[in-house]
């Protein structure tokens, strides 16, 4: 997230968001920083790549409640500013499961995997922004194999 080239970790502990800066000693972290304060345990966090370009990781959460996915650009060891990318197609109650593997079909825009409530795997791929600033298109069953049956978390 500091673009310092050592990956980094970002947690939700007790309602609070905090950034671990990855250490120069590989498999260890460092200082943990606390980015957010409140009402983390409302949101599903994901980790989309640096889908502003600015060459910090971004970071996706998503309101279980509303189902809104915010899209977050971190400065040194801060959030910015979330910004909707999406309509609230994405509670916690239809899609139970969320996680983005950054960029999956390769044209540079990330995007976005779901697990629904039929336990099916869905996915929304990343689109240019429409007018309402919204980049995720339709989505479409990835696999509805019985696999995904027995899936309790992804990342
Ligand atoms: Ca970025
Ligand atoms: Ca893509």
């Amino acid at each position: 997230m500091n673009g310092d080239g050592h990956p980094d970790l970002v947690t939700v502990e007790n309602d609070h968001l905090w950034l671990f800066l990855g250490s120069t000693v590989t498999g260890q972290l460092g200082e943990a920083h606390e980015i957010g304060t409140a009402a983390w345990n409302g949101y599903t966090i994901a980790s989309p790549g640096d889908t502003n370009n600015d060459g910090h990781p971004n970071l996706w959460a998503r309101n279980k409640n509303t189902g809104v996915i915010y899209d977050f650009s971190f400065g040194t060891d801060s959030l910015g500013i979330g910004t909707a990318i999406t309509n609230g197609a994405f509670t916690s109650t239809d899609r139970p499961l969320m996680t983005s593997p950054g960029d999956a079909n390769g044209d540079g825009i990330a995007d976005l995997y779901t697990i629904t409530d039929d336990k099916e795997l869905w996915a929304n791929m990343g689109t240019a922004p429409d007018a309402n600033g919204y980049r995720l298109g339709a989505h479409h069953i990835a696999s509805a194999g019985t696999l995904w049956k027995t899936i309790t978390n992804v990342a």
